[in-house]
C-alpha cells in the first residue's frame, strides 16, 4: 500500500525518468498512452452519432391524419421527432401532454424535441383540423 502511494505521487518528471531507465516498461507505456490519448479524443464523437441516430422518428400528416396515429418511442431519453406535412394546408403539431405547440407549413418538414420521458401515453393532435389529426405517442 505504501509503495502504491510513493508511485502515485511521484511527480511527472521523475516518471519519465524511471521509464527511460527501464526500456521494456517504456514500451509498454508508449503504445498505453498513445491508446488512451485516442480514445479521449473520439469518445466525445462516438455517443453523439450514435445519438443521433437511434432518437429520431418521423411523424408524417396526410390526408389531415397523423402517420403514424400511435408512435412507439423510448422512455428515459430525448426524443427528435421530425413532423412532415404533405398536406398542402398548414397543420399545427400539439400536445398539451407534451406542452408542445408548433406550426406545420404546407409541405414542410419541422422539429419537435421531447423527453426524456417516463413511460406513458401522451396524445397529439393537429389543431388546425382536430376531427382526423389525432394520435398517441406511446412511451416505452
Ligand atoms: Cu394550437
Amino acid at each position: 500500500m505504501n509503495i502504491i502511494l510513493i508511485y502515485k505521487y511521484r511527480p511527472l518528471s521523475q516518471l519519465h525518468k524511471f521509464m527511460e531507465i527501464h526500456p521494456l516498461n517504456r514500451r509498454r507505456f508508449t503504445p498505453l498512452w498513445a491508446g488512451l490519448l485516442l480514445g479521449g479524443m473520439m469518445a466525445p464523437c462516438l455517443p453523439t452519432v450514435s445519438l443521433a441516430d437511434d432518437s429520431t422518428f418521423a411523424l408524417t400528416i396526410r390526408g389531415h391524419k397523423f402517420e403514424p396515429a400511435n408512435l412507439r418511442v423510448p422512455s428515459g431519453t430525448k426524443v427528435k421527432l421530425v413532423v412532415r406535412n404533405e398536406d398542402p394546408t398548414p397543420e399545427e403539431f400539439e400536445s398539451y401532454e407534451l406542452n408542445r405547440e408548433k406550426v406545420v407549413p404546407a409541405n414542410s418538414e419541422i422539429v419537435v424535441f421531447v423527453g426524456p420521458l417516463p413511460p406513458g401515453s401522451y396524445p397529439y393532435f393537429g389543431d388546425f383540423h382536430q376531427d382526423s389529426a389525432q394520435g398517441v405517442l406511446t412511451v416505452e
